[in-house]
């Protein structure tokens, strides 16, 4: 094995992720009242053993220790998110106790020398408000600038990074969709109509703040996927990859980017589903467009893993005799039919995710050079990270997770974001998700993604290796040591 040393930029920042709901607990304190995803979890089968956020991390009675081990670790920024049913419980009226905590815990990372990078909307809408329809109703995205605003006048003169929405696509089709996420509806109609508003308020909101203080960086992140055609000279392949493409990628980017959804893929969903294509034309009111295209400074992605496409099931049979080779995409989605996802012989995460670090550096440059360069904005690594059996050991009375599977894949996707910046790509920062083991939605407490162990019993905190690898690599701003990387 060869030996490397890459470093990073002077101004590139790094930082670890976390979302509201994943971690906070304390769900009916201080005047919190239940989000859709506290209901969600109520509801025999929908996460995994029945696990709820009620207590999570409780990282809302441990803010200021877990900023002290944000220091320990040493990152830069840390990303999280805003709860809107503590801020305004039943998206009604302001909480004064609600808002001190994100208050306490601003002020505990400007204390500690970390950038707070701010999340509006990662997915806890107030269930009353989904009661009135949620996002398929217009009227949420109104509700959703007051909640932002109220956050301004709160936090406004100590943070500067704000993010409206946490990745759109999940909080639409996955959820008013496929069913998977909260509120748990599978219509094609309300995916189409959520993601539309959830894209208004995002306009809205940006609108709102750049009005108040054009000193904020403002963004959205957004979730990807590389989708990729298993025979380029194949049109049905082609075609599979262009409808995967559309609806992850292109669905958000190109309204934001360009003021337009993609036609083709609003044809292919009519194909199937007229009625929800009229509804959704008819939601687009004049206007909204511009709104929603209005220039933000930062686009934040999250990247997971990629896809090996085909238009119809593979004639090699696959080498192992893994379940989820040559599956059909499993579609609740307008228009996924007779697409599927090829078997690469990848390593898998517990989740079954392929780990596919180039993937991250493609991402990285098609949105570079498709979308943002043109529109001066900025990409940052808002999300990229790994579940793993992580398994705790004593040694000589120390708690300890090796999880080398973790470390690799930091290293490998921290080298694919380098890559991607050498070849020209403005990306300027990495975020690992996550920063602790948390509530992964539907999966409860049973998939660990952290950098850092939380025993739910105890709520004690151990670093695990791939954390003491990143204060490395964070402490001398660069990839030391034995190469480790994929192909
Ligand atoms: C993202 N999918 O969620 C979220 O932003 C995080 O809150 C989450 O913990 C992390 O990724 C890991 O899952 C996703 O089913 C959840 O395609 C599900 C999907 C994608 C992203």
């Amino acid at each position: 094995m060869t030996n490397v040393h890459r470093a990073f930029p002077s101004n590139f920042l790094f930082g670890a992720a976390t979302a509201a709901y994943q971690i906070e607990g304390a769900t009916s304190e201080d005047g919190r009242t239940p989000s859709i995803w506290d209901t969600f979890s109520w509801v025999p089968g929908a996460v995994v053993g029945g696990d709820t956020g009620d207590v999570a991390c409780d990282h809302y009675h441990r803010s200021a220790d877990d900023v002290a081990m944000m220091k320990r670790l040493g990152v830069q920024t840390y990303r999280f998110s805003t709860a809107w049913p503590r801020v305004r419980p039943d998206g009604g009226a302001a909480n004064p106790a609600g808002i001190d905590f994100y208050s306490r815990l601003v002020d505990e990372l400007l204390a500690a020398d970390i950038v707070p990078w701010l999340t509006l909307y990662h997915w806890d809408l107030p269930q009353a408000l989904q009661d009135k329809g949620g996002w398929v109703s217009r009227d949420t995205a109104d509700r959703f600038t007051e909640y932002a605003l109220t956050v301004h006048d709160a936090l406004g003169d100590r943070v500067n990074i704000w993010t409206t929405l946490n990745e759109p696509w999940c909080a639409s089709f996955l959820s008013y969709t496929g069913g998977e996420h909260a509120p748990g509806h599978t219509s094609v109609r309300e995916g189409l109509l959520a993601s539309h508003h959830l894209l208004l308020g995002h306009g809205q909101v940006i609108r709102e703040l750049r009005a108040r203080d054009a000193s904020l960086n403002l963004g959205l992140t957004t979730n990807h996927t590389v989708a990729v055609a298993l025979d380029p000279n194949n049109p049905a392949d082609v075609d599979a990859a262009r409808r995967i493409d559309g609806q992850f990628n292109r669905w958000f980017l190109d309204p934001v980017f360009r003021g337009s959804y993609p036609a083709d893929i609003v044809e292919d969903i009519r194909l199937v589903d007229a009625g929800a294509v009229e509804a959704f034309e008819a939601a687009v009111q004049p206007g909204d467009l511009d709104l929603i295209s209005q220039h933000i400074d930062t686009l934040g992605i999250n990247y997971y893993h990629g896809d090996l496409l085909a238009g119809s099931p593979p004639a090699d049979p696959p080498v192992s005799a893994d379940p989820t080779t040559e599956r059909e995409v499993r579609s609740p989605y307008p228009s996924f039919e007779g697409i599927y996802n090829v078997e690469r012989g990848l390593e898998r995460t517990a989740q079954n995710w392929e780990i596919e670090p180039a993937g991250l550096t493609t991402l990285l440059q098609r949105i570079w050079n498709e979308y943002a360069k043109a529109a001066g904005t900025t990409l940052y690594v808002t999300e990229n990270g790994a579940a793993f059996d992580d398994e705790l050991v004593l040694e000589n009375g120390e708690a300890r997770v090796h999880d080398e599977r973790r470390v690799a894949f930091l290293r490998d996707h921290l080298n694919a974001t380098l890559d991607a910046q050498e070849a020209g790509v403005d990306v300027r920062g990495f975020f690992y998700w996550s920063l602790m083991d948390n509530f992964e939605w539907a999966w409860g407490y049973a998939k660990r993604f952290g950098i850092v162990h939380v025993d739910y019993e105890t709520q004690v905190r151990t670093l695990k290796d791939s954390a003491l690898e990143y204060r490395r690599i964070i402490g001398e701003r660069a990839i030391s040591g034995a190469a480790s990387r994929q192909p």
